[in-house]
């Protein structure tokens, strides 16, 4: 058996190789690239490469092996004996094409190098020494919302979708779900124009979605290429002791350059959250987090199937207009209200289908609560930080508050056409970096002022006199590298938000599973809200003053004016 495997070996790795650089294209079909393999190598397979994906053909492989060894082998013999014998050969074709299709999931190819390498170690046990060395860790250069990732190993489920964000590829190493996140400094757009210098996971932040079934065995390699050291705490799992990544107690933090293995079992279904366990203000300040689903491994009494199923978690940063870094002492007064570290209108919006059951799971890792608001439906708290809620507890709502360190499930059914907001209801939270140290001058006629300061600076705008709409409209100058805070255009004008704001655009001809943008809906005629443009009656008045039902004794014999004197500078929110 020896002798004819090792003869061949340099044309097995040509046709091998073959296979990993065509599975690197971007339609990830196997049998496609069986044939293009045994084309290639047409002189060498015979076109006899195949791989056995079940019991029948495997039996298949195993008759044409005893029926090659029934008689003496020649060098080609040898070669379909390999072919058709070798497990690590199925092995490595096998990997290949999960590869490939984690690849095209996740928009990069795979790598052919490393194809190559697995096969260079050449004997049965070559599978197992590659297998034990680390994961190549996936990158992801792209801030948009990526297609749920289909597994295609392991155990099925129905994936989420990160808004903003992906889920990380993983392999399977004899049984064991491995993902290896890298936690390094990188540059996140946070809307289109923003780009904020963040610390994030593998070329992210947040860092990508985790998912995995209950019950599944999961090994997380994490490589620290920061310039500190840090952890990771794995928030609301169950686990180990030992792994649950507050550094010092329960681990020694991973250091710079260092590379730490995480081993737990995913025990209980549900919504959680990772962040570091290590210079933990700084880090969070910086974005270092990530989603975390484990989805129940058999039909579950309190998690319903639903069609689609949305994650995000909220941060907050505090960073000044045309700088890119954030001010990581700051505890209340921040500038920026995120979701996946996007703010409008850069955050995508949720595309659904009319009749979708729909799941959005929210992560709060601000210094505050957020009051999350949806309009047009009321959903459902299905699942909070201890996983499902109980069906008695359920009530309908259209706003609930999550609170810091905290997770939500919400589910509603998405039965009402068009398109509708879907945001946190602390309305500073729907604003992008301002200056709050302003007064209110609404009310206050000052164009004879603003003349007299335009003679000294000619730039000088009067803001906030009639309210601070025009802020969406005046084109003031303002620094490179930061986006209006209000602002966003929609059909009918600007929306005149920011921050923690998306759309939820339910649509009847969205197909099912596909998750882009359908554009602005389209109201039936006459569904608008208008403008009334009959003759106009003076209201009638109330004859009697005020409005109680038991009149004041006595009447003050002026009107009062009320002076309040309240502090001027603004901290918090
Ligand atoms: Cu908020």
């Amino acid at each position: 058996m020896n002798r004819p495997l090792r003869m061949p070996r340099a044309k097995l790795v040509i046709a091998v190789a073959a296979v990993a650089v065509l599975s690197g294209c971007a339609s990830v079909n196997l049998e496609q690239n069986l044939t293009s393999a045994n084309t290639a190598a047409s002189g060498f397979t015979d076109g006899q490469l195949t791989l056995a994906r079940d019991q029948s053909e495997r039996d298949a492989l195993r008759q044409r092996a005893s029926d090659l060894l029934a008689k003496p082998l020649s060098q080609k013999d040898a070669v379909q004996l390999a072919l058709v014998n070798s497990p690590s050969l199925q092995a490595i074709v096998a990997q290949n094409w999960a590869d490939a299709s984690t690849a095209a999931q996740s928009g990069r190819i795979a790598n052919p190098i490393l194809s190559l390498e697995r096969v260079r170690l050449g004997s049965e046990t070559e599978s197992r020494v590659a297998m034990a060395a680390l994961p190549e860790p996936v990158f992801q250069t792209s801030a948009d919302t990526m297609a749920p990732l289909v597994p295609n190993s392991g155990r099925p489920y129905n994936p989420v979708v990160t808004l903003n964000g992906w889920t990380l590829p993983w392999r399977m190493n004899q049984g064991v779900k491995e993902f290896h996140l890298v936690a390094e400094p990188v540059v996140r757009e946070m809307a289109p124009g923003f780009k904020a210098h963040l610390w994030g996971y593998n070329g992210q932040s947040p860092g990508p979605t985790i998912e995995v079934v209950e019950g599944d065995r999961v090994r997380i390699f994490v490589t620290n290429k920061l310039p500190e050291h840090t952890s990771i705490h794995w928030h609301g799992q169950r686990l180990p002791n030992g792994m649950d990544g507050v550094a010092g107690l329960n681990q020694p933090a991973i250091q710079s350059g260092k590379t730490f293995v995480y081993e737990f079992v995913a025990r209980r279904p549900g919504t959680f959250m990772y962040h570091p366990h290590a210079d933990e203000m700084t880090q969070m300040a910086m974005g270092m987090m990530g989603f975390w689903i484990t989805h129940p491994k058999a039909k579950h009494p309190l998690i319903d199937e639903v069609n689609r199923d949305f994650c995000f978690l909220l941060s907050a940063y505090d960073i000044e207009p045309g700088a890119a870094t954030p001010k990581v002492a700051e505890m209340t007064n921040f500038n920026l209200w995120t979701w996946n570290s996007r703010i409008f209108p850069g955050i995508d919006s949720l595309n659904v289908r009319l009749n979708d059951k729909v799941r959005i799971r929210i992560g709060n890792l601000t210094m505050t609560n957020h009051p999350m608001h949806l309009h047009g439906h009321e959903f459902l708290v299905t699942g909070t930080d201890g996983g499902p809620t109980p069906k008695s507890t359920r009530l309908y709502e259209v706003t609930t508050d999550v609170a810091v360190g905290q997770m939500r499930q919400i589910e509603f059914l998405a039965d009402e056409e068009g398109d509708w907001a879907f945001h946190c209801h602390k309305s500073h939270h729907t604003m992008n970096a301002m200056g709050h140290d302003i007064p209110t001058m609404i009310g206050v006629d000052h164009r004879g002022v603003a003349k007299k300061i335009n003679n000294l600076i000619p730039d000088y705008m009067v803001m906030g006199e009639r309210g601070m709409a025009d802020m969406t409209e005046m084109e003031m100058p303002i620094p490179d590298n930061t986006i209006p805070m209000m602002t966003g255009e929609g059909p009918f004008g600007s929306v005149e938000m920011g921050g923690m704001f998306s759309v939820v655009k339910v649509r009847r001809d969205q197909k099912p599973g596909d998750y882009k943008n359908p554009g602005w809906y389209k109201n039936p005629e006459g569904t608008v809200a208008y403008e009334y443009t009959g003759p106009m009656a003076e209201p009638a008045r109330f004859k009697a003053e005020g409005g109680q039902s038991m009149p004041r004794k006595e009447k003050s014999s002026s009107d009062t004016v009320v002076k309040v004197k309240k502090p001027s500078s603004h901290s918090g929110h």
